[in-house]
């Protein structure tokens, strides 16, 4: 045993270590990825093959399927306040979102930024070089190797999240999944770049599928989500896809799931939603 230890310490040492070309916005020191531009610490996880979907969830979820994703790298934590505000000064850009109602005062810096709409979180992202995720991209993030259920494991656990508040990005070790990021199921749920279309799992049954980005648009006019009770009124909507559930609500358990899929139209702001970035290794490098 003893023999075979260096050489499988020097393999994960390997497979943890991309610093060939990487982009000169991006610091590796002390086995972290730190983006210079918004202090974001990065994961990187190696390319992979997961099963998406749950064909025991609801009917947007099924069927599970294989799905294969090249390197990429994904935000540890939600963005914060602090971090959104840095970009608002930095671009003096005008968020479409009231994002300042979840950023009352300093105790609440480093709180995930909310009120947000997917606008923002997309022009957050470009001003960070980075992109939002994709869902596949999150939900691998969230499930790990063991393709599990929830971010930590199988088994619900309450204790494992923030319930009806709250916390700071960076905190809640217990919610991490197996590459390590922290919140990906609570605190709040995070936009992501897919549009969401309920038949789009079952129109990609067969298919080889490689870094999956989503439908063109959302679902086409005779599938589209019917939107009601909508202050645009009656319309025919395209949605961007939402994962992770938050920490408010009695669905906690139910939202929580990696493979939940959760949607909302690119416009709206919501009080419990945010984002986190991620960038795929072979487009940035
Ligand atoms: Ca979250």
């Amino acid at each position: 045993m003893k023999i075979f230890l260096p050489i499988i310490c020097l393999f994960a040492f390997h497979a943890c270590k991309v610093t060939k070309n990487l982009p000169d916005y991006i610091m590796y020191k002390d086995g972290k990825y730190i983006s210079k531009i918004d202090a974001m610490e990065l994961i990187y996880i190696p390319a992979g093959n997961f099963k998406m979907g749950s064909n025991s969830g609801n009917p947007d979820e099924k069927p599970q399927h294989q799905v294969h994703l090249n390197a990429y790298f994904i935000d540890k934590f939600e963005v914060s306040n602090l971090q959104f505000e840095k970009f608002v000064k930095a671009t003096k850009y005008k968020p479409r979102g009231p994002w300042r109602r979840g950023y009352k005062d300093s105790s609440m810096q480093n709180n995930p930024v909310v009120f947000v709409t997917w606008h923002d979180a997309i022009n957050y992202s470009k001003w960070a070089k980075r992109d939002l995720p994709t869902e596949a991209q999150w939900e691998y993030a969230a499930r790990g190797k063991s393709n599990y259920k929830y971010p930590w494991g199988d088994e619900w656990n309450e204790k494992n999240l923030p319930l009806e508040k709250l916390v700071p990005h960076n905190t809640f070790k217990e919610s991490k999944s197996p590459f390590g990021a922290h919140l990906l199921a609570g605190n709040v749920w995070e936009w992501v770049s897919d549009w969401y279309d309920r038949h789009y799992y079952q129109g990609i049954v067969g298919k080889k599928i490689i870094d999956p980005k989503g439908p063109v648009d959302g679902a086409p006019p005779e599938k589209r989500f019917i939107e009601t009770n909508t202050a645009a009124g009656n319309e025919r909507s395209t949605l961007k896809v939402i994962k992770g559930g938050s920490s408010f609500g009695a669905l906690a358990k139910e939202n929580a799931r990696s493979s939940k899929r959760m949607w909302g139209n690119p416009k709206y702001w919501f009080h419990d939603t945010g984002f986190r970035c991620g960038f795929s290794l072979n487009a940035s490098l």
